[in-house]
């Protein structure tokens, strides 16, 4: 049987009355609410656009680790900090089709691949074009993050069949300089435009955390919802403290502030894809519970993000199972019929035990 994997919700009118005037002010009066207000007021707007049981399920691969040259200040990839990660060069394309594969009979339905690159070079693009077309071929959708595109690079990427590209606006355009010095908060958005004129789903979030003040997550989410149109998919990361960064210390964010954006996410930009992104490993089932009532409907899935971990599958299937979620409806077109999965038939499958097993 051949399931191939369409997202159950329709995205294609994705900018249909939609506001993109937000105000800092009008960001902060959402942010200002009382908690019980705003959890109602994102689980209402949720309800109105998506199953509210259902989570997208991506997988994350680095395809290349380390020795970025770019300065962004949580990263443990870039060269200019001393971080105990493995360098590694651009993966074969044989290895990341294994990975990609194991995904998919993991219960994944989107395989992210993500590069430690200021930008591909002309020499990396067949191969991460050959990647995106076995990937695609496997009928998982497929995401790419590899830093800033120009538009002939976004054009390539959009014929071999990729389907969302990943790159973050990071953090308020008024914080950006304490984080990146490299590339300016102007060069991430023409990235964004390049993506979007080639026909590329926009992937594109930030990261909360790093010792930013209120205003800038309110800035940072107006700069998202006011794109046009809105970014299909949006995460929000935690910031994950890695050892050696400069942020390692950073005082922890508040778990309701977390919520808080992941609520005011939702309301902001009501027919995107919000993802709980990073930071999963330390939340505990309460809170992902939460961000989920908040209205997050997309995780990455599998025991690493990049570098970072991520909490074990098994975990993952086992508070699905508590909390009755299923994994996004995918459409069997041998059927011809939408079917919600549940993660742990995916991976639970016999012929996938060991794959189980072995992630744990
Ligand atoms: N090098 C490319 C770039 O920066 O555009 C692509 C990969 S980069 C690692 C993708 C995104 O991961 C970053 O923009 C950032 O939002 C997120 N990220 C990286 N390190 C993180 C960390 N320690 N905690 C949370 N998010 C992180
Ligand atoms: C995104 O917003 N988060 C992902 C993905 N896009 C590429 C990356 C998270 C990285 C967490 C730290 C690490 O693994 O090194
Ligand atoms: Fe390099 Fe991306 Fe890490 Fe910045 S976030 S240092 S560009 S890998």
């Amino acid at each position: 049987m051949t399931i191939s994997m369409t997202p159950s919700t329709k995205i294609s009118s994705i900018n249909d009355d939609i506001k993109h005037n937000w105000t800092i002010n009008e960001v902060n009066d959402l942010f200002n609410l009382p908690f019980n207000d705003l959890m109602f007021k994102a689980q209402t707007v949720h309800r109105q656009h998506f199953n509210a049981n259902e989570v997208q399920v991506s997988t994350l691969l680095s395809i290349k680790t380390g020795a970025c040259p770019e300065d962004c200040k949580y990263c443990s990839q870039s060269a200019r900090y001393k971080t105990d990660i493995e360098k590694e060069r651009l993966m074969e394309v044989e290895k990341v089709l294994e990975a990609a594969q194991k995904a998919k009979q993991m219960g994944s339905t989107r395989f992210c691949m993500g590069a430690a690159w200021r930008n591909p070079k002309a020499r990396d693009m067949p191969y991460v074009l050959e990647m995106v077309k076995g990937v695609k071929e496997l009928g998982l959708e497929t995401c790419m993050t590899l830093g800033m595109l120009s538009e002939d690079q976004a054009h390539q990427l959009q014929s071999a069949g990729l389907d969302y590209y990943n790159h973050n606006l990071d953090t308020s355009p008024e914080n950006y300089n304490n984080i990146i010095t490299t590339r300016t908060f102007q060069d991430r958005l023409d990235t964004l435009d390049n993506v979007r004129s080639a026909g590329m789903k926009v992937c594109s979030g930030g990261i909360v955390g790093m010792g930013e003040g209120i205003n800038d997550r309110a800035s940072l989410l107006a700069q998202l919802a006011n794109l046009k149109p809105q970014p299909e998919s949006v995460p929000i990361n935690m910031l994950v403290k890695m050892e050696g960064t400069p942020l390692s210390d950073v005082d922890d964010l508040d778990s309701f502030d977390f919520v808080r954006c992941i609520a005011v996410a939702r309301i902001m930009m009501p027919k995107s894809h919000v993802r709980l992104s990073a930071g999963r490993s330390a939340m505990n089932e309460q809170m992902q519970a939460m961000c989920f009532l908040a209205g997050a409907n997309s995780i990455f899935y599998g025991c690493k993000l990049l570098t970072a971990e991520n909490p074990e599958t098994n975990h993952d299937i086992a508070l699905f199972e508590k909390l009755g979620i299923n994994t996004e409806t995918v459409f069997d077109n041998n059927n011809e019929q939408e079917v919600a999965k549940k993660l742990h038939t995916a991976a639970l499958d016999k012929e996938n035990e060991h794959l189980f097993y072995n992630a744990q």
